[in-house]
């Protein structure tokens, strides 16, 4: 009967995927980043996903966990050197924690546009940057795209230094971009991002930076009246891979993921443009009092000593370099 061969051809499916999965049982790969699923970073890790499965036949399958349920930045990269997280997005936040040499590209007002930004990220400097991820237990697969970081606050419209003196601003774990902000006159407090929005909330910090796309994505505007159209800093992503899921692979497996780890970047910085023309609007439209028409002469000789306080610490020679390549 009908029925009958219906449910011999059932039965005969579910062996034939049963018996294909334990030949080539799948390798799971878990993603992390910080933000909601909603964000540029899953354009990207959606991207990142497809690429990698398409690109193995399925061998390996993308798990992504969003909104920091792997952890903060820092502790996902610390993930990734012992192997219990496999791929992450992440911004340069704490980066130069591990790799100190990525902390140039923190430097405030550093780059003036994205396109001089991402010429230099994909010149062989930027490899080379890459390539020293490797020296500290990293793997660098991709540089991609967090956006130029604007201050956000509770309190008042920010126009000036002056008005951001004594204003308690959350930044990264990031001590270069503590210094500049010390250096403002505010008062720095670094703090991982998934601590972030309570930390608004309640009043903890009275303001913030981001790009426009992390504070769409965040939802910030329910916790800041106030954004300052500052642009003081340019905020690279990078896909970070784990050595020990990485180093126990073939060099085209290698591939496959370098070549995801592409495609993500490509992907997070075609929504980085898109937020960077809509994303105001829809802020406005939210509530927030946005200050476009910003003189940043005044904050760019306000963080200058932050300059001098890296060229003393790490030389000036990867400074030089980047600002040739720009
Ligand atoms: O990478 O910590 C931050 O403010 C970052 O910009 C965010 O986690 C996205």
């Amino acid at each position: 009967t009908l029925k009958r061969h219906v449910l011999v051809a059932a039965i005969s499916g579910v062996a034939t995927a049963g018996m294909a999965l334990q030949a080539h049982a799948a390798t799971e790969v878990n993603l992390g980043h910080t933000l909601s699923s909603t964000s540029h970073y899953s354009v990207g890790a959606d991207a990142f996903k497809e690429a990698l499965e398409r690109l193995s036949d399925g061998e390996f399958t993308v798990t992504e966990h969003t909104s920091g349920s792997l952890g903060g930045e820092r502790e996902m990269i610390e993930g990734l050197q012992i192997g219990t997280v496999d791929v992450v997005i992440t911004s340069t936040g704490p980066l130069g924690n591990f790799v100190p040499e990525s902390y140039v590209l923190d430097l405030p007002f550093l780059f003036e546009n994205y396109d001089q930004a991402r010429c230099v990220l994909d010149s062989e400097l930027g490899d080379e940057l890459l390539e020293k991820m490797g020296e500290h237990d990293l793997v660098g697969l991709a540089w991609s795209e967090n956006g130029f970081r604007h201050l956000t606050n509770s309190q008042r419209e920010i126009a000036t230094p002056a008005d951001a003196e004594g204003l308690r601003v959350r930044t990264m774990e990031n001590a270069v971009h503590q210094e500049a902000f010390r250096q403002m006159g505010a008062r720095p407090t670094p703090m991982a991002f998934p601590e972030l929005f309570t930390a608004l909330q309640q009043g903890t910090v009275d303001g913030q930076e981001n790009p426009i796309t992390v504070i769409v994505a965040t939802n910030f505007w329910e916790v800041q009246d106030y954004l300052s159209l500052t642009g003081h800093v340019y905020s690279p992503a990078i896909v970070l891979g784990s050595p020990i899921l990485l180093d126990g692979l073939s060099d085209e497996e290698r591939g496959w993921f370098i070549e995801a780890a592409a495609a993500s970047a490509q992907a997070t910085r075609e929504e980085v443009s898109r937020l960077e023309r809509e994303g105001v609007a829809l802020l406005e439209e939210n509530g927030m009092t946005v200050k476009t028409d910003i003189d940043i002469g005044p904050f760019q000789e306000a963080v200058q000593p932050a300059y001098e306080i890296f060229t003393s610490e790490y030389g000036t020679e990867m400074l030089e370099r980047v600002q040739e390549t720009a």
